[in-house]
């Protein structure tokens, strides 16, 4: 019989796919509707894998689907190919990292092109092209004219294995490196910065527009990252002291400013602690007797080898060292001993806290450790709504555990900080408030008297965007001889990465690009000597804009084409991996809203929607190249790349993880195979009237084409793939022992099967649209409309009773107008007969189960 070959379709299909080029999308005085459909473009550390091919294959078909729908679809492709792994490979093989990285964007690219994945080839890029980059360090201008990139020192995140600094969103929760895996300690360098604090507020508040279309957990994990808290600084004067140097000086008072969400409790301040690695603590300290400065430079070197993870660990032990120092309570001008320890940290808020022992779990475990003392400010258990409080019920009397004028329990005793919410006691003024109340009334005190104020604070930091690595993109700033920043002028762009001759990439904590002094030792605009700047940018700066190349990815003149971007941007479905939850897109949101400020953009969220797939797994864990796992290419030599595609489609829900033990690639390929043979069986056939086709399978596939659309815009891509095979089933039987394969509903069945198809299996479909007699390609036709005739939902019985007998059943339309069904009971010969000549008192209809006629004689 006839055979299905996958891997001779696809041979046939890509050659021809290259002469007609089918998915390009430049077509002038096109004036369909738009849609722009973006895959996150991969890193090119290899060939394609498993993870690629469910995500690329899901995104095509969300491209293609809109395609079919009358869109003109922009569907893209580039390699994001500046990094570290080209760098640690080439300094591992001694050869260039230009070597590796475009060896495998080649290698790639053809895997990808052989997935048959409907990009637009012509607008293809690679972040590591010089015509790329200098638009990185135009951005980068733009961003220091603005203010935006500045330079500071402050400790920063090192990884001791790749010799380089990293971002805060590079340091796993474990506090090892995302890269190398190795423990990431805390150095003090002078680095660059973009300030993506000063969006904060727009990066959280914009969060709301993408309720419904981003996932969940994506902006859960963007919310908590962008941290913001509510509440306010105090200010605190600190008593002056004896300088241990100079006998009889007195150094003069100065004041510390806390952050605190709860300023309501600041009567229970009983100490302040600052951090150990804080300018303040040094300068605290500084005054000090020598019998606390030793323990305290003690303290802090065992501090600075402790990650920031560990710091923020609410269980662990707490250590700390007292400075001799006291601060002012501004409210009841108490002296609260300051302390240096390491659970507050030295870059949130204003690295000090006022510690309120009875509300503070961690001040409260510090002053256990330390006998500092705990006052209890807010009566937990005093009732604040003026609904009565819950009492704990014993299970077994029924009866309650505790008296009601229970006094607040005393954490200082039983260790538990009373974080609750209730009526503020030891107060002064604030006696009796609630916690909104009192924090709302202190802070009007402390603003009258100018110690305090109401006050934000973030947990996210600004962007640490320089690397002392070679394969990126160097920022574009001259250092002039008296250490001042010059910008190179933008006519001068790009700044070219200079050769790797001569350098070593190996990492040593400063830029490679050190040491290549012909290009490091420039004149500046003004004639004077400068050196360039040896760092080069993190490249997720590279990716934090490409989306908007590539609507001109050729232009030598401009980043983008503002006028261009407005027809496709913002992104209408971005799709992409979990892993880029945080990091990525918090940047492209970042610099979106920047292009926005300055004029360039016109849309202040770069991406509408965002479908993150799940992880393909093997064996249960995420497959990788130390770990090993299904091969892509083996796999698709065993099953076919349509059978792959497929599979990937119909494992279930697109966000949840795959188990690849758990499908069936030789599955989908015998379903291809069933598929394609209706198409053989069909063949070319004259024009038809559908109209005379078998209703019954005609009622199966208009239900297809009605039900298709709406599944796939849910991303419900296997209920569809399902419903196929459903179509494919009814189909076959249609041809073997229904009407045969010359019926006009089989070949529009055929036909719909292959439209279908398109989406999820594109050599399959292509071929069975040939052997149907249609010139290629299936993807330039578009979705058939289903006929409404044909899409009565399937019928329920209706009973019509006379004189409460059941007389008729008539098989109705459940959605049937009461009237309607009154009209089909009268006219059914059962009910006339049974009526006889009896009249009519009463019709009760219930619509569309029962009709109820009452009778009498006359
Ligand atoms: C007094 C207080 C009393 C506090 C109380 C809490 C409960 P979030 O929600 O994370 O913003 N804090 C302030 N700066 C800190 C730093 N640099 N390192 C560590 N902790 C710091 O937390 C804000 C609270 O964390 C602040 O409110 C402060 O402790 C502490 F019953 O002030 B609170």
């Amino acid at each position: 019989g006839p055979h299905y070959d996958a891997a001779a379709l696809q041979q046939k299909w890509l050659v021809r796919w290259e002469q007609l080029q089918p998915f390009r999308t430049d077509i002038p005085n096109d004036n369909r509707p738009r849609k722009y459909i973006l895959d996150m473009f991969p890193y090119p550390s290899g060939d394609l894998h498993m993870g690629h091919a469910e995500a690329f294959a899901l995104g095509d078909v969300v491209a293609r689907y809109w395609r079919q729908q009358g869109f003109n679809v922009l569907h893209p492709i580039g390699w994001d190919s500046f990094g570290l792994p080209a760098e640690n490979a080439a300094i591992k093989r001694g050869i260039d990292p230009r070597e590796w990285t475009y060896a495998n964007i080649a290698q790639q690219k053809a895997s990808m092109k052989s997935y048959g994945i409907s990009f637009d080839w012509d607008r293809e890029l690679h972040t590591s092209d010089p015509e790329y980059y200098k638009w990185n360090q135009w951005l980068f201008l733009k961003l220091y004219e603005k203010g935006l990139a500045y330079r500071k020192e402050s400790w920063v995140n090192w990884d001791p294995v790749d010799q380089t600094v990293l971002a805060n969103e590079q340091v796993l929760p474990d506090g090892t490196s995302d890269r190398s895996g190795a423990v990431v300690v805390k150095k003090k360098l002078t680095q660059w910065y973009f300030k993506i604090t000063d969006y904060a507020d727009r990066l959280l508040d914009d969060l709301n527009q993408l309720e419904g279309s981003w996932p969940p957990r994506v902006l859960a994990m963007q919310r908590n990252w962008i941290g913001r808290s509510i509440g306010a600084d105090v200010d605190f004067v600190i008593e002056g002291v004896a300088r241990s140097d100079e006998p009889g000086v007195t150094t003069p008072s100065r004041t510390v400013t806390v952050f605190t969400t709860r300023p309501d409790t600041l009567y229970g301040a009983t100490f302040m602690v600052v951090a150990p690695d804080s300018d303040l603590a040094a300068e605290l300290v500084a005054d000090a007797p020598e019998e606390l400065r030793q323990p305290f430079q003690d303290y802090l070197t065992q501090v600075q080898k402790t990650s920031e993870i560990e710091r923020q660990d609410a269980s662990r032990e707490k250590t700390g060292v007292f400075l001799g120092r006291y601060a002012v309570n501004p409210v009841n001008g108490e002296l609260l001993p300051i302390w240096a320890a390491d659970y507050v940290l030295a870059d949130y808020g204003h690295g000090a806290v006022m510690s309120v022992p009875a509300h503070d779990q961690r001040d409260l475990d510090f002053a256990r450790k330390f006998g500092l003392p705990v006052r209890v400010v807010v009566d937990t258990n005093a009732p604040v709504t003026g609904t009565i409080p819950v009492i704990p019920v014993n299970p077994e009397t029924g009866e309650a555990e505790l008296p009601d004028d229970l006094p607040p329990l005393d954490p200082s005793i039983t260790g538990v900080a009373l974080v609750g919410e209730g009526r503020l006691l030891n107060s002064g003024p604030l006696n009796g408030l609630s916690k909104s109340n009192a924090i709302k009334r202190i802070i009007e005190q402390l603003e009258s008297v100018g110690r305090g104020r109401a006050a934000k604070n973030y947990r996210l930091r600004d962007w640490l965007i320089s690397r002392q690595r070679y394969w990126g993109t160097p920022i574009p700033i001259l250092h002039g001889e008296d250490g001042e920043l010059i910008p190179v002028p933008e006519d001068q762009l790009p700044v070219l990465l200079p050769p790797t001759e001569g350098l070593d990439l190996q990492p040593k904590g400063t830029s490679p690009l050190g040491a290549a002094h012909d290009w490091l030792n420039v004149t500046a605009p003004d004639g004077s000597p400068a050196t360039r700047d040896p760092d080069t940018m993190d490249t997720f700066v590279d990716s934090s804009w490409y989306f908007l190349r590539f609507m001109n990815p050729n232009d030598d003149t401009k980043a983008f084409d503002p006028r261009e971007v407005d027809k496709w941007a913002p992104v209408d479905q971005y799709v992409g991996g979990v892993e880029h939850a945080i990091l990525h897109l918090l940047y492209a949101r970042f610099i979106t809203k920047v292009l926005f400020d300055l004029g360039y953009v016109s849309f202040t969220e770069p991406f509408s929607a965002l479908l993150n797939q799940g992880m393909v797994l093997s064996g249960g864990s995420k497959m990788s190249k130390s770990k090993g796992g299904v091969n892509l290419g083996d796999e698709i030599e065993a099953h076919g790349v349509d059978a792959i595609r497929l599979t990937m489609a119909f494992a279930g829900p697109p966000d949840e993880d795959i188990n690849w033990e758990d499908v069936s690639p030789a599955g989908a390929a015998k379903f291809l195979a069933r598929a394609w043979r209706l198409a053989h069986d069909v063949k070319s056939a004259p024009e038809i009237d559908w109209r005379t086709g078998d209703v019954a399978l005609r009622r199966v596939t208009h239900r297809f084409l009605a039900e298709a659309p709406g599944l796939v815009e849910a991303f419900k891509f296997n209920v569809v793939v399902a419903r196929l095979m459903e179509l494919v089933n009814a189909t076959r039987k249609a041809i073997d022992t229904g009407p045969g394969a010359t019926d006009a509903a089989v070949r529009e069945a055929t036909e719909t099967v292959a439209l279908g198809l398109s989406l999820f299996a594109p050599y399959t479909a292509e071929e069975m649209w040939e052997m149907l007699g249609y010139p290629a390609t299936v993807s330039a036709y578009g979705w058939r409309k289903a006929d409404p005739t044909l899409l009565v939902e399937s019928e329920v019985t209706a009973v019509i009773q006379v004189d409460g007998k059941v007389r008729d059943r008539l098989e109705v339309n459940p959605k049937i107008d009461p009237a309607e069904l009154e009209k089909l009971a009268m006219a059914s010969a059962a009910v006339t007969r049974a009526i006889g000549d009896r009249s009519i008192v009463n019709v009760i209809v219930r619509a569309p189960r029962i009709v109820n006629i009452a009778t009498k004689a006359v």
